[in-house]
């Protein structure tokens, strides 16, 4: 359910110099298979739409601002990722959308899976009858 959609923080050593923050072992419950990011996403646009199967999915607004709607066929919620050491897990059969993205602002995904188009749920009364299953 959504309720195990959770904010993560992500460890992170300040120096004069700046900040590192580090996403290894047991920060996040899956292992990275792939990496990717979006940015130069218009103010006005929406991304997601959509579910997973299988894939667990850990967000990062690297840069700027944007919300994730959140929905697991009976509850919704919107959480805004704007701190570059705060990431949000997004287990499998959670429906998401992405929007309200700030100017400059870079959304970085850690994936636990390589991509499939067979893993995604797009249309959303497919999405609930998998959840009715
Ligand atoms: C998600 C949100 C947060 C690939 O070929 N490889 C990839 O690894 C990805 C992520 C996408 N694509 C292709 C598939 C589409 O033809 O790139 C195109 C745009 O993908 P999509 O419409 O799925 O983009 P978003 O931003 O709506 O969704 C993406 C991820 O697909 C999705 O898993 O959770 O970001």
């Amino acid at each position: 359910s959504i309720e195990d959609c959770e904010i993560i923080e992500v460890p992170k050593i300040k120096d004069p110099r700046g900040t590192i923050a580090v996403v290894e072992k047991d920060v996040i419950p899956f292992e990275t298979k792939r990496v990717y990011y979006l940015y130069d996403v218009p103010s006005d646009a929406s991304r997601g739409g959509h579910a997973h199967k299988k894939l667990y999915q850990f967000l990062i607004a690297l840069s700027g601002s944007f919300d994730v709607i959140l929905q697991d066929g009976k509850e919704q919620k919107k959480i805004t990722l704007n701190k570059p050491n705060k990431g949000l897990l997004i287990k499998p059969g959670i429906w998401r959308e992405l929007e309200n993205f700030s100017s400059g602002s870079v959304c970085l995904v850690l994936a636990s899976e390589v991509y499939k188009e067979e893993d995604y749920i797009r249309n959303f009364e497919e999405f609930k009858l998998f959840k009715t299953r």
